[in-house]
């Protein structure tokens, strides 16, 4: 027991670790590693306040209702019935409690949910500083990026397969006019004769590798059943359905190493297929991108293996 409290402790103080995966004794949600996680993470904040309070308010009146008014403290109750201004505050109360829940949810949702258009972003930015409105220009850019935007999206499919990731990247492509593909596997299958590397259960041997600080449209589409492309630490969760491509999009602001799992029931081997992102600079990019295409695999992952500090808080992460 002591030594549990002891662990639970440090955990504690530890304060929240940066890493991209799950941690053993942390709680709460993997650090925001995108704008779209940290809005997330603001928006269980708030809705965790109202719940709490609601929660509470109903407890009180069960505990009212049981101590005052049983057979003991009111032998004679009363025999009314209806209560005008009652039943008008419980029906408006609860109405105003979920227009102020969607007045955040909805936002977030359309955030999410639609891929910026870049060109409007850059032009709006740049009015913005020309009629020089400092403060509208700062809570715009909280949200949208104009130096990305001004470099256009890169492109990356993801489709799901029974069991594992297939990553397209439309933008590189070589000589003959070909996209850049290849799978991406896991290194555990939940097998005595795993391989011992990497993180248990989330590692691959290829992983997908995308630039910092910029705008990426990813798209998942799926082989044989459905699949769901998922990285909490992004609050991107996709489903990869056969026969369609669904889109998104989100901008990671940090290098790192960030680790999702495919999030829809697939099959026997559904829980290793482990999504494993590399976010890294431009030149690294680039250079992992060369690596690919001349067909050297392995020098490419292993050109991505040291990723710049996963220890440094996040632009994201630092501002919880
Ligand atoms: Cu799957």
């Amino acid at each position: 027991m002591r030594h549990l409290l002891a662990a639970m402790c440090a955990a504690i103080l530890a304060g929240p670790a940066l890493a991209f995966e799950p941690t053993d004794g942390a709680l709460g949600m993997q650090p925001a590693a995108t704008r779209i996680a940290e809005r997330i993470h603001q928006f269980h904040g708030f809705v965790l306040v109202i719940i709490t309070i609601i929660t509470i308010f109903v407890l009180a009146l069960l505990l009212w209702v049981i101590f005052r008014h049983n057979k003991k403290a009111n032998p004679q109750p009363r025999k009314f019935s209806h209560n005008t201004l009652v039943e008008v505050v419980w029906t408006v109360v609860p109405a105003l409690i979920l227009v102020a829940i969607a007045s955040q949810s909805f936002p977030n949702l359309y955030y999410q949910d639609v891929v910026p258009n870049l060109e409007q972003i850059t032009s709006k930015s740049k009015q913005l500083q020309a009629d020089g409105k400092t403060g509208a220009y700062e809570r715009y850019t909280k949200n949208y990026f104009p130096e990305a935007a001004e470099k256009g999206f890169v492109n990356i499919k993801a489709q799901g397969n029974q069991w594992n990731w297939t990553y397209t990247y439309p933008d590189i492509v070589d000589d003959a006019g070909y996209p850049l593909e290849f799978v991406s596997n896991p290194l555990q299958v939940g097998l005595s004769t795993d391989s011992k590397e990497g993180v248990r259960n989330l590692s691959v041997d290829y992983p997908m590798v995308i630039p910092v600080g910029r705008y990426i449209r990813y798209y998942t589409a799926a082989a044989d059943v459905i699949h769901s492309w998922t990285v909490p630490a992004f609050g991107v969760k996709t489903d990869a359905v056969p026969g369609r491509l669904n889109e998104g999009w989100f901008l990671v602001d940090q290098p790192g190493v960030y680790y999702g799992q495919c999030s829809e029931l697939c099959g026997v081997n559904h829980a290793y297929m482990p999504i494993e992102v590399r976010v890294v600079s431009e030149e690294e990019y680039a250079r992992w991108a060369e690596l690919m295409l001349a067909g050297d695999y392995d020098a490419a992952a292993a050109s991505v293996r040291q990723v710049a500090s996963t220890e440094q808080a996040t632009k994201f992460a630092a501002k919880q």
